[in-house]
């Protein structure tokens, strides 16, 4: 179990967010997701042998948005 923050670029509205969310969650391995408006970060609690940074990279930029390091 690993818990990181990433800053997620192109967020505007609570819409976004939502996408963001949904993106992450439909991830095999991801266990918990919280994306802030506001801060424009996503705290991800997630399994690493089931899932890896590039894939959530993946999912929010199939979403339109992008999480910077
Ligand atoms: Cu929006």
């Amino acid at each position: 179990m690993e818990k990181i923050t990433v800053k997620v670029e192109g967020m505007s509205c609570d819409h976004c967010r939502m996408n963001v969310e949904n993106a992450l969650k439909s991830l095999d391995g991801i266990l918990q997701v919280k994306v802030s408006l506001e801060k424009n970060k996503a705290d991800i609690t997630y399994d690493p042998s089931k899932v890896t940074l590039d894939k959530m990279k993946s999912a929010v930029d199939d979403a339109g948005y992008k999480i910077v390091e």
